[in-house]
Order: C-alpha cells, then structure tokens, then sequence
C-alpha cells in the first residue's frame, strides 16, 4: 500500500514555513481555470500569492499536478493553470482518487482544496467564493460538494459570502443543518459576493482577525470535524451596483436552464456568463473580492501561530 506521502507533494517553500512554525494560507485554483479569464487568472493568482507574503505567510496554491495533489506551486504551474483554462478537469472531493490514478492535472475547487490543505497540516484557507445550494435545487439537487467539505474538513475557509447565483437561503440553512458556524468579519449580514450586504444574516459577527482565530484554534483544539465559513464583505468603493448584478446572474440563470447547463459546468458557465453581461465589471470586483479576503485570510492563519 502506498501511504498519502507518495500522493502529497507539499512545496519545499511550504514544507520549510510548516517546520518552522510560520502561518501557511490555502488558496484554491478552479478560481484560476475556470473562475476568471486568462490573463487576469493569472495576474491575481500571483497578486493573491504576493498579498499572502506581504502579511509574513505562505501561501500554498493547491491543484493536482501529474497525479500528485500540490500544497504550493511553481510560477510555471501557476502559469500552466491560468493557460490552459477550462481544458483543466475542475477537480472537487469525488475527482481526487481518479486523477491521482491516473497521474493527470486538476484544478481544486474549495471542497478539494479543503482535503489537501487538511493533509498538508493548513486550518487557513481564502478564497472568492464558496459552492451553495443553486437556485432551484429542490428540483434539480444542485447542491456543491464545498458545503459537504465543510462540514467534515476542519479547515476554515474566508470568501466573500455567496453570490446570488444560488439560494442564500438554503445555503445558510444546508450549513446550519451540518453545524458549519457561519462568521461575518465586520458585519451582521451575511454578505453576497458583488455586492456587500443581502438580506440574510450571519451566526456571529466578529471585528478581528484575532476574534476569529480564537474560534477556529477552538475548533481545532476540540478535534471534532468540521470546517468554518468567514464571510468578508467586498470593500464598499469595489462592490456592484445591486440592480446591475442582479440582471446578468438572472439574465445567466436563464440562458443555463434553457441551454440545459447541468452539473459542475454550471457555477464556471454563470461566472462567465455574468462578466460578458457586465462588460467585465464583475471580473474587477472579484479579482478586488478575492485578494481582500487574502489579506483577511493572512492575518487570521498568522493570528493562531
Ligand atoms: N464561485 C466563484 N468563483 C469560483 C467558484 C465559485 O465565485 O471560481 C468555484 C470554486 O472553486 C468552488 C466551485 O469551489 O466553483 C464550486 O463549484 P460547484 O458549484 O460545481 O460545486
Ligand atoms: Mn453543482
């Protein structure tokens, strides 16, 4: 039997702040292939890395490389992602074991990301934004395998709250069924990606990063599973106008159910759908979005050390 070392590859930068104690910061690639267009996939992917290091933490970038799951990438690789796009399998819980196998490449959504980091000894991990319950899942039982993962993965995971391609609702009720604590950083509401605020509220609000670690090393002390969702709002001056937005994820929603988008297309297939319907207005704010909960991401892993 090979043990999980020949599957792991943790990067000598990550491995060598792993030693020494130094705070480590998970972040996901499918937001690289499949969440934003080259080159601006690119371009945050390494702004999001520099954020992480301005802070005085790693980051260790996860995908699947020739069969090996990778906490921490090359520039190359990085590169390698953020160019091939789409053409990369979108890997989540389920596509680990095969393209281990098969020694082939993924990039990890949240839910995979949470595995990995979680083998790697990483509690921190930031994202833009998380899977939930889509709209219309009592029909269709779209439900993302992120919110699974948290629920069983003790990893904490800062995004930007959930944007309204899916049920804000369900998603909150799904989370609190699985007893996954939902955190607002600064705020009551539980806020919804473009835009900073929705009409849902969060389980606690939370003013610091210091607050917030104290949870998660609670969590973690506890040794029972399970993962925690920090929700950070978009900075105001970057966030979407609400009528704007909320006529391109509509306009997209439609456009999926009658081109009968299913399955894991469905979240990459709406992501890009609302940024041509915006002129590209959707994609400044989530690049904003992303390396803001970076830098919340960063001061929360060096806050537990
Ligand atoms: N939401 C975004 N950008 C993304 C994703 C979600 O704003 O890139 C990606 C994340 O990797 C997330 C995945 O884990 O989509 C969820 O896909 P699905 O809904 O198929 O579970
Ligand atoms: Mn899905």
């Amino acid at each position: 039997m090979k043990n999980l070392h020949e599957y792991l590859k943790i990067s000598p930068a990550v491995q060598k702040a792993l030693d020494e104690g130094r705070p480590v910061l998970a972040l996901e690639s499918t937001i690289i292939s499949h969440g934003m267009p080259y080159p601006q996939n690119l371009e945050t992917a390494r702004l999001c890395e520099a954020e992480a290091r301005k802070h005085g933490v790693e980051p260790a970038t996860v995908a699947i490389i020739h069969g090996k799951l990778c906490a921490g990438l090359t520039d190359e690789e990085l590169e390698y992602l953020a160019k091939a796009g789409p053409k990369v399998a979108k890997a989540s819980r389920r596509d680990l074991p095969i393209l281990a196998a098969r020694g082939a490449d993924g990039a990890t959504t949240v839910a995979a990301t949470m595995i990995v980091a979680a083998m790697a000894g990483i509690r921190v991990f930031a994202t833009g934004g998380i899977g939930g319950v889509h709209r219309g899942a009592e029909v269709t039982m779209d439900i993302s395998a992120d919110l699974e993962e948290l629920a069983r993965t003790p990893v904490a995971v800062v995004c930007a709250g959930a944007k309204s391609i899916l049920d804000l609702g369900l998603t909150l009720e799904y989370l609190e069924t699985k007893g996954v604590p939902v955190l607002g950083y600064r705020t009551e509401t539980l806020p919804a990606f473009y835009t900073d605020e929705s009409d849902f509220k969060v389980d606690y609000r939370m003013d610091s990063p210091e607050e917030i670690a104290a949870a998660v090393t609670a969590q973690r002390d506890m040794g029972y599973p399970g993962g925690m969702l920090i929700t950070n709002p978009i900075p105001h001056q970057y966030a979407m106008p609400k009528d704007v937005i909320d006529a391109a994820i509509n306009q997209a929603l439609a456009e999926a159910k009658e081109q009968g988008v299913k399955g894991k297309a469905t979240t990459p297939f709406l992501l890009a759908r609302v940024c041509e319907l915006t002129g590209g207005e959707s994609l400044k704010s989530n690049i904003k979005l992303v390396l803001n909960n970076v830098a919340l991401g960063a001061q929360i892993a060096a806050a537990m050390h």
